[in-house]
């Protein structure tokens, strides 16, 4: 029989120590006071040295597996406390969601005017049931010329009119489009491809034109509108032009005019006028017995059906556009239309808006109360 030795009360005791650390620290403390090179476990592998062959073949294992042990609980409690200290750490990092946010440094910031009116658009032709269609600004000629039935010869080709790139590798001269209605086509020729029609959708965005006075700048923004189905007619695209400019101007009631003109993508094609009243500089919307142009309309070209492959027999459609920078200055009462692209902070400080009043039929369409706060 070997000697006695006291390696049970040893384990019981670093056993107890490691249950009871409560940090990484704490622990780590254990860890050298059993493991380290004074450390009780260390001192009990050297007692094996002054040990009979005999007895040190007994505990020289017993000795080793202790220590093996020890090393397991420690990294078993090590990995406890690690997780526990992540879970504090995230605690008490946590953000606060419902805390009021810091009115100054968020509110400073303004949404510009166009992309106010942008989104008032998109909101009322939401509600009505349109999708809001998107394409790119660089175009090429079938999408933005031929598709829509606008001759070779057409003055909206010129050179003068539209900002061409150099022709590229495959001699094509890309374009920047001239209006929204590429993206028209293009979305029309998508959904060609899958559903078909009907299609009920606008296209707001940025256009060029090489342009440049005191009443147009080079880019500018248009908003165009389009419906197809079997039955669609004009009295459909009244409606929808009346609707639209009465919740955009927050009028009850806004009587409109159709006066015939010409377009090369619709037939019939009518100017859209809308009843105003001027007061002095002032121009107020929907009262009195004056119009004012406010964009183009007309009943979609069957030679552009036929170019995204709708059989004009069977479907027709009204279209329409209209100019957002124009919208913007009538709403907002903004005089000079080049103060947009100027970057102005001070301007933008008086005639933006304050990003959180997002534009919604349910809030009142343009938050007029809020606006300038
Ligand atoms: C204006 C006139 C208009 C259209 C745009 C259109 C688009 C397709 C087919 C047929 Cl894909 N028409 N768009 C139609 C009539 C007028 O814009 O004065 N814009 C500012």
């Amino acid at each position: 029989m070997s000697a006695q030795d006291n390696s049970t009360e040893i384990e019981t005791s670093i056993s107890a120590a490691i249950a009871a650390s409560a940090d990484l620290a704490t622990l780590e403390d254990v860890r050298v006071s059993a493991l380290g090179k004074k450390g009780s476990i260390s001192a009990l592998l050297k007692t094996l040295g002054g040990m009979s062959n005999e007895e040190r073949q007994e505990k020289g294992p017993a000795f080793n597996q202790l220590r093996d042990r020890i090393t397991e609980q420690i990294a078993a409690r090590k990995a406890v406390l690690e997780s526990q200290a992540l879970s504090a750490q995230l605690a008490s990092e946590q953000q606060d969601m419902s805390l009021p946010v810091e009115a100054d440094p968020l509110l400073s910031g303004r949404i510009h005017p166009v992309s106010q009116v942008m989104d008032e658009i998109s909101a009322i032709f939401a509600d009505m049931g349109f999708d809001v269609a998107e394409g790119p600004d660089i175009e090429d000629d079938f999408h933005n010329f031929t598709a829509l039935n606008i001759p070779e010869v057409h003055p909206a080709r010129q050179m003068h009119d539209t900002f061409y790139f150099h022709p590229n590798d495959e001699g094509e001269r890309l374009l920047l489009r001239t209006h929204t209605s590429p993206v028209q086509i293009r979305t029309m020729q998508a959904g060609q491809d899958g559903a078909g029609p009907p299609f009920r959708f606008i296209a707001p965005g940025r256009t060029y034109r090489c342009d440049s006075d005191q009443t147009h700048t080079p880019m500018f923004h248009q908003v165009e509108g389009l419906v197809v189905d079997k039955t669609t007619h004009m009295g459909h695209l009244k409606w929808t032009l009346q609707a639209f400019l009465a919740a955009f101007f927050e009028v009850d009631n806004i009587a409109i005019r159709l006066r015939p003109s010409y377009f090369p993508f619709t037939e019939p094609s009518m100017e859209i006028d809308m009843q105003c009243r001027r007061d002095g500089n002032q121009l107020i919307v929907g009262e009195g017995d004056d119009w004012m142009e406010i964009g183009g309309s007309g009943m979609v070209h069957p030679k552009v059906l036929a170019h995204v492959g709708i059989d004009a027999d069977d479907y027709q459609g009204f279209a329409f556009g209209m100019g957002i920078d124009r919208l913007a200055m009538l709403k907002y009462g903004m005089p000079d239309l080049r103060a947009f692209f100027d970057a102005d902070l001070r301007w933008l400080k008086h005639y933006g808006f304050v990003p959180f009043d997002v534009p919604g039929l349910s809030g009142g369409l343009s938050n007029k109360a809020l606006a300038g706060k």
